[in-house]
């Protein structure tokens, strides 16, 4: 008995110098790099606790719907490979900033939440951003485009390309490709983001010396745009340029093809969901955006993701689903490389992820916490989004 427990002492002494010696090249384990799966249980998982908010119920719910399935996937691929354990606290906002805030707070106010993600348009942002940063709460939008997000405070990141870089590269191609002279603008004048596209777009039409025929208004919820669309086709121009988010923007392409009018649309990042052809069909034909997903791209990660995405869901997913899964896997990344679930280490490992590579391409933030990518121009053609090219 007495020799069979020396043995073990022996045997276990033996592991533990074995077990220093691996370590000893590594004073301070955060980089997370190295072979983590030959150490087995050795390093225990980073685990943490983070609040979601998302647009689950409402009109713009799909977009809800897309960005907490790619949430899900992303948690349950990490958590199997075991660095990090995440759990994921949802609340629903409805798209309303009051909602958005109240479950913020709910969310902030539990200490064992390390940071938030979402909340999912930049009007909830713009209330929820700056809570978050006052409370030294991590917070990123993985769908909040407007101008100025990062810049609310130092806690306040986004993993979602900007509208004031994908709206221009949609323009200059479709005018390229059209020869377009003439355009008309249309935009949501009562939401943050839809607001933010209008400013690109005007910008960019005069930056490229375009006639800014007319610009036309609607609000949130509106359903008849017969007087805006009556006045742009008697202007005639050669493009539509449509800031709006999906459930308004389908309603007025096919009001606008009903009414004869042919020209194509240049539309944001809200009109770059499957809901726009859902919802107008063929009328939805000649609509271009910009966008940095591209679900039919040549690329094993991009593969591999569309394809689990869809035996999980039964559908591709959209941009919205890819930048939450990204989101997920940078936040995961910058868990184990703060080591704790800490607010502020998190904090300032988040800021130093650099060139981490997702389904959309390397992803590094600028000074600000904000996003640098090269946008794809997509065009709704035979009744999908294509590569316009
Ligand atoms: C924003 C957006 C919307 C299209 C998100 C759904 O980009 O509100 O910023």
């Amino acid at each position: 008995m007495r020799k069979i427990v020396n043995k073990s002492f022996l045997f276990i002494s033996i592991l533990l110098l074995v077990a220093l010696t691996a370590c000893s090249g590594n004073s301070k384990e955060t980089s997370g790099k190295g072979d983590s799966k030959d150490g087995g249980q050795a390093n225990e998982a980073v685990k943490a606790k983070i609040g979601v908010i998302s647009y689950l119920s409402g009109p713009g719910a799909a977009y809800g719907e897309a960005i907490t399935s790619g949430f899900k996937l992303a948690q349950k691929e990490i958590n199997e490979k075991g660095d990090v354990n995440i759990e994921l606290v949802i609340e629903d906002s409805a798209g309303k900033q009051e909602q958005a805030l109240a479950a913020a707070q709910k969310l902030m106010s539990d200490d064992d939440i390390v940071a938030l993600l979402g909340p999912t348009l930049s009007t909830e942002m713009n209330v929820v951003g700056p809570e978050a940063d006052l409370n030294g709460i991590p917070i990123m939008g993985t769908s909040t485009t407007a101008v100025g997000i990062p810049q609310i405070g130092d806690y306040v990141f986004r993993n979602s390309l900007p509208e004031a870089l994908a709206i221009p590269a949609a323009i200059k191609k479709a005018v390229d490709k059209y020869g377009a002279k003439k355009v008309a603008i249309l935009y949501g004048n009562d939401d943050v983001f839809t607001k933010s596209g209008f400013d690109t777009m005007k910008k960019q039409a005069e930056k490229m010396g375009l006639d800014v025929l007319t610009i036309e208004t609607f609000q949130k919820g509106q359903s008849d745009y017969n007087a805006q669309l009556t006045k742009i086709k008697g202007l005639k121009p050669d493009l539509i340029l449509c800031s709006a988010l999906y459930n308004e923007g389908a309603v007025i392409m096919d009001q606008a093809r009903k009414m004869g009018i042919d020209v194509p649309f240049v539309g944001g990042n809200g009109f770059n969901s499957p809901q726009v052809l859902d919802i107008a069909g063929k009328a939805s034909e000649g609509l271009i955006v910009a966008t940095p997903w591209f679900a039919e791209k040549d690329d094993p990660k991009v593969k591999e993701f569309v394809q689990k995405f869809e035996a999980a869901y039964g559908k591709k997913p959209d941009q919205f689903a890819a930048q939450a899964y990204d989101a997920l896997y940078i936040y995961a990344e910058a868990l184990k490389n703060a080591g704790e679930a800490d607010r502020d280490a998190f904090r300032d490992s988040l800021a130093n992820i650099k060139d981490l590579e997702g389904v959309l391409g390397k992803f590094s933030f600028d000074k600000d916490g904000d996003v640098v990518m090269d946008p794809i121009v997509l065009i709704i053609k035979d009744g999908k989004f294509q590569l316009f090219e």
